[in-house]
């Protein structure tokens, strides 16, 4: 298995993409800045296992307290710094590095027990409340770290930790009469046992990844029952005693835990838990000889669930604030006033590994297209340009209550270091080498056009595929394979919403498939160098008509626009009452931004869009049909000009935190 915590290795970022600018300013700022915010808070010295005030705020947000998630906190930092010094060496993040492993070293018990809350403030309940209490997730996170820190420095000071806990995982959880027979509130585990397996080799990495994923929501599990049902019954929990998160006892869809996940229909619940428990599902699928067809017909109906039914056009998943996950079919508001959005930024990342995951095993654009959508507007959006703040929700339109904005941190800080981390690999995203048959033969699939050079081996050789363009503004991708071989293909993503593209030279047929064009290598061997265009023309996208949104929101390439009060300075009621002509004439303009000097597009729209006239209607929920179309229509006030930019932009600029994605259809 190959996994883009390792492969972003043979990946190196040409300098200048929007993503590459990216990801250098996690690695010059976010980093560091991080690494500040877990000083000043306490998580850096968490490991020390001295008492910290936080801790004895643990009731006042029962179940869950609020530092339940430094050890992860620590580990995706560890992660994503490992990931970063790779090419850009940090001697004060290095010393960091070095301190925080050798403190994890010294917070292991006796018998592997590695977690910092049961440590300290709670050490007669370890494992008793594996439904909220995070430990496996928070081991999770650690291995990930440990496995990065591994194949950074190629020693063993964070992995032999892991080894010794996950040994003692290995001994309390299993079908066995004397062991657990629970698993992870809070997937994570699942996929770094995989990952760690994959390293290792070691068949009971292997086996409690799928123990952990196959028993989860066993109705008869424990005592006949669901295990987290009895768990709750051992803790003398009064049956209507609940987590805040669920809106009824027993609401065991919010961690994906009501059924096994080869019976789950629909996608439920916490939407970062959906993500993660998929990834590991689909890395499984990936691992085994033999496939587990339920379990791979399990992610694909998952998936089709969610892309079809659950998602915002933003890539965003999640529409309900209370478990922060998802609504019902089509429930998909984008804001705080129009009835919920949630969106949260872990979920977007989980929603791309689990792509990238499947990409591995089918190569079909629905999946690559939606982890493209993802990264440049639901993930980018989440870090501001210096790298300094963050969001955790990602709504599409701002309210009052609900302005759009970032945070320097969050007391719950699960996505700045997730950002991190995914951004320190995102190389990794950008191909997958299919398994070949023979070693003589390779095929590098083409998932992202990020400027970039992806080296690989052939027939023991080495070689190099290198793709150079203006990605995401300008459509034209320049490719150079460079082999000894002639026995390379390459299979090049042609993304679902391109309208036209062309390449040159003319490749030996145009057929795609499943949304990949193929190039032999036949072909290849006397074209090692030519160009993909893609037309970049903006575009209006709507809402799935059951949405009940009757709106347009702008779109150029992978990208989603959404329209600010910066830009558009007379709002005052968060473009609420903007409609937008469908057959609006768009106008593209390159800006370069003032604090960064980044040259993005902006989207201008003339005289194509117009603002109700609110007072011409009755305040009362309802109106005649004649006084609205006089308030859409005829009474409706023209806008001169709309500016549109970037919604990964959002929030950059100082303003009022006014912003909207989607626009009423001004219906003429
Ligand atoms: O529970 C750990 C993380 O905190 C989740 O992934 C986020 O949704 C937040 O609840
Ligand atoms: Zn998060």
């Amino acid at each position: 298995m190959s996994y883009p915590q390792e492969t972003f290795l043979h990946t190196t970022l040409l300098p200048g993409s929007l993503v590459a600018r990216r990801r250098a300013v996690v690695s010059s700022s976010t980093l560091s800045y991080q690494l500040d915010v877990l000083k000043e808070t306490g998580r850096y010295d968490a490991f020390k296992l001295q008492w910290h005030p936080t801790y004895s705020h643990a009731a006042e947000t029962w179940p869950v307290p609020k530092h339940l998630f430094w050890d992860s906190d620590v580990g995706k930092w560890i992660e994503g710094a490992c990931y970063c010094l790779v090419d850009q060496p940090n001697v004060d993040i290095e010393n960091a590095i070095k301190e925080l492993v050798q403190m994890i070293r010294s917070a292991q018990q006796p018998d592997g027990y590695l977690n910092i809350h049961y440590t300290v403030v709670d050490p007669e309940k370890r494992f008793t409340n594996l439904r909220d209490m995070h430990e496996l997730y928070n081991c999770g996170h650690l291995i990930e770290a440990a496995l990065a820190h591994n194949h950074l420095y190629r020693n063993d000071d964070l992995l032999e930790p892991m080894l010794k806990y996950v040994d003692l995982l290995c001994r309390k959880f299993g079908p066995g009469a004397d062991q657990i027979h629970g698993y992870p509130g809070h997937p994570e585990i699942e996929q770094a046992l995989l990952r760690l397996h994959d390293r290792t080799q070691d068949p009971r990495h292997l086996e409690l990844a799928q123990y952990f994923i196959t028993e989860r929501g066993n109705p008869n599990g424990v005592e006949g029952e669901n295990y987290y049902v009895v768990e709750a019954k051992r803790r003398n929990e009064p049956p209507a005693m609940r987590p805040r998160a669920y809106p009824e006892p027993d609401s065991l869809w919010y961690c994906q835990a009501h059924k096994p996940i080869v019976e789950q229909e629909t996608i439920e619940g916490h939407s970062v838990r959906a993500m993660y428990l998929l990834t590991a599902v689909a890395d499984l699928v990936k691992s085994q000889n033999s496939p587990n067809h339920r379990l791979k017909e399990a992610a694909y109906r998952l998936w089709d669930n969610m892309v079809d039914r659950k998602m915002y056009v933003t890539g965003g998943i999640g529409a309900i604030k209370q478990w922060e996950g998802f609504g019902i079919d089509y429930f998909l508001p984008q804001g705080t006033d129009d009835g919920g959005c949630y969106s949260e930024t872990c979920a977007s990342i989980g929603t791309m590994m689990l792509a990238e995951r499947i990409l591995q095993y089918d190569l079909n654009r629905k999946f690559s297209d939606i982890l493209e959508l993802c990264l440049y507007n639901a993930v980018l959006t989440s870090m501001s340009h210096d790298g300094t703040k963050f969001t955790y929700v990602n709504q599409l339109a701002s309210s009052e209550q609900d302005l759009s904005k970032r945070e320097e941190w969050f007391t719950c800080a699960c996505c700045p270091p997730n950002v991190l981390r995914l951004l320190g690999s995102i190389g990794g995203y950008i191909y997958t080498q299919a398994r070949a048959s023979e070693p003589s033969q390779a095929q590098i699939n083409v998932h992202l056009f990020i400027p970039s050079t992806y080296q690989f081996q052939v027939d023991g050789q080495d070689a190099t595929l290198t793709q150079k363009s203006n990605w995401p503004w300008e459509g034209r991708v320049a490719f150079e394979l460079k082999t000894k071989s002639d026995q390379v293909n390459l299979a090049l993503r042609v993304p679902g919403w391109a309208k036209s593209w062309k390449m040159s030279p003319p490749p030996p047929t145009e057929t795609l498939q499943r949304g990949y064009l193929v190039l032999p290598a036949t072909w290849l061997s006397s074209n090692p160098s030519f160009t993909l265009e893609i037309a970049l023309t903006p575009r209006l996208i709507a809402p799935h008509p059951y949405t009940n949104q009757d709106t347009l929101t702008l779109a150029r390439g992978p990208i989603v626009y959404c329209i600010e009060d910066v830009d558009n300075a007379w709002v005052q009621d968060h473009f609420k009452t903007v409609q937008l002509d469908p057959h609006c004439k768009i106008d593209e303009i390159t800006v370069t931004d003032k604090d960064t000097n980044d040259a993005y597009v902006a989207l201008k729209v003339i005289k194509g869009a117009s603002l109700m006239n609110m007072d011409a209607l009755h305040a009362s929920p309802d109106a005649r049909i004649e006084e609205l179309d006089k308030a859409t229509g005829a009474d409706a006030k023209i806008i001169e000009e709309l500016i549109f930019v970037p919604y990964y932009f959002r929030a950059n600029r100082g303003g009022r935190g006014q912003m909207r994605v989607g626009l009423k259809r001004w219906n003429k």
